[in-house]
């Protein structure tokens, strides 16, 4: 599947919209969702362009998921949570609606329930 250079993640990294960034290194970055089905809700992208998780390389996957790692443990501290969900949605029909590779990474508590989408 093509990659399309102007999705929004690529303009944010690039930085041509703004975007709240919680963390970086030189493969990835991290940054709240603005639309936060949790609070503390984040996303982690790598850098380099990838469609999604169909068109990822071993190297683009193993840098993601140390970030993603990262970031469960911060929101554990950061958002005294007791739990960690990881979401990730692939194509259309998988229900992804921005086709640069991301993880959703919520924080979660006994009993919570993530708001509805939008
Ligand atoms: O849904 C895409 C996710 O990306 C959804 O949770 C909203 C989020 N999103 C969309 N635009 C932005 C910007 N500009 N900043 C931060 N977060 C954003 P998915 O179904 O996972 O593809």
């Amino acid at each position: 599947m093509d990659y399309d250079p102007d999705n929004i993640f690529a303009k944010i990294l690039r930085g041509e919209i703004p975007a709240t960034r919680v963390y970086e290194d030189d493969d990835t970055l991290a940054f709240m969702d603005i639309m936060p089905r949790a609070d503390g809700h984040l996303l982690v992208i790598p850098k380099t362009p990838c469609r999604n998780l169909l068109d990822a390389s071993p190297e683009q996957m193993a840098a993601v998921m140390q970030t993603v790692q990262k970031m469960g443990r911060a929101v554990m501290k950061a958002f005294d949570a007791q739990g960690v969900t990881v979401q990730q949605f692939n194509e259309a029909a998988g229900g992804q609606e921005v086709f640069h590779l991301h993880f959703h990474v919520l924080p979660r508590r006994e009993g919570d329930r993530l708001r509805p989408p939008g």
